[in-house]
Order: C-alpha cells, then sequence, then structure tokens
C-alpha cells in the first residue's frame, strides 16, 4: 500500500475548485488519511521544493506556493502514487488531458492547482514534511471490497 501527499495549491483553493479536486481523489477510490488546511511557511516552501533551487522558476514557485492556503492531504492505495498522478494530469496544463485535474482547469505551468508526490522516496519525505504520525487516521473504509479485489 502506497501513501502519497497531495496538495491543492493556492489557485486551487482562491478558485473555489478545492472540493472538485478532492472528490476527483475520492471517487477514484483512493483513500483519505490525513488533511489540513494551513498557509506553507517560506522555510516549509523552500524544503519541499529544494530539489529545483537552482531551477529559474524556484522563486516564483516558492512564491506561488506560500501566496495563500493550501489544503495538504495524504491519500494511501495500492500504486498510489501513479494514480494520483494520472488523475492531476500532465505539469503543463495545456498538455494535460482532458478529464485529468490539469487538463480541466489549468492554462499555466505556474498555476497547475496540485501537487502530488513523484515517487515512494518522496512521498514519504514529503508526508512527514506536512503530517506528524499522529495526524495520519487509520480507518476501515467499508467500500474497501468494491474497490480492491
Ligand atoms: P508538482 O511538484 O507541483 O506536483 O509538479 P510536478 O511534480 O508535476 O512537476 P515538477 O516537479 O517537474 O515541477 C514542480 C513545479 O514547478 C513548476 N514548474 C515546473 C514551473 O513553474 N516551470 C517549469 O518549467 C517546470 C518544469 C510546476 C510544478
Amino acid at each position: 500500500m502506497e501513501r502519497t501527499l497531495i496538495l491543492v495549491k493556492p489557485d486551487g483553493v482562491q478558485r473555489g475548485l478545492a472540493g472538485e479536486i478532492i472528490a476527483r481523489f475520492e471517487r477514484r477510490g483512493l483513500k483519505l488519511i490525513g488533511m489540513k488546511f494551513m498557509q506553507m511557511s517560506q522555510a516549509l516552501a523552500e524544503e519541499h521544493y529544494g530539489v529545483h533551487k537552482e531551477r529559474p522558476f524556484y522563486n516564483s514557485l516558492v512564491e506561488y506556493i506560500t501566496s495563500g492556503p493550501i489544503v495538504a492531504m495524504v491519500w494511501e492505495g495500492k500504486d498510489a502514487i501513479a494514480a494520483a498522478r494520472a488523475t492531476m494530469g500532465a505539469t503543463n496544463p495545456v498538455q494535460a488531458a482532458p478529464g485529468t485535474i490539469r487538463g480541466d482547469f489549468g492554462m499555466e505551468i505556474g498555476r497547475n492547482l496540485v501537487h502530488g508526490s513523484d515517487s515512494q522516496e518522496n512521498a514519504v519525505k514529503e508526508v512527514n514534511l506536512f503530517f506528524d504520525a499522529a495526524e495520519l487516521v487509520a480507518w476501515n473504509r467499508v467500500t474497501d471490497a468494491w474497490i480492491r479485489e
């Protein structure tokens, strides 16, 4: 079972799309095990996007992600990382397929609405960066038998 960190970025919240975005992961069959509404500090943003520090878009990326509240979530499931990224669509919304979050709601890479972990290693790091263990909830979902074989 994998876990992935998903963020509804500030544009998603400001545009009133948080519920719509959350619903897409929920109805896909991923299981929500942690969620908080928060504003990212400069320090948290710099750590989260540390891998992009030398890239030309780094400063605008940090400015964007700290510019307003976000919804941070942990979703769990078999192949959760790949499933969530497929639901999100390509990083650049212009290239994202219709039916994906970015393909349905986005126009620019710098306003791409959601973040999702891109590997198991990064998922573990990112979940730990945003959540304490006590903030994650282990629960039985009664519909699991109809979602997983
Ligand atoms: P995130 O991390 O936001 O889920 O995006 P991805 O995992 O899909 O894409 P990424 O790590 O390659 O990029 C991180 C973040 O930087 C923005 N970005 C990226 C940008 O503004 N300009 C660019 O040229 C690139 C490559 C978008 C996502």
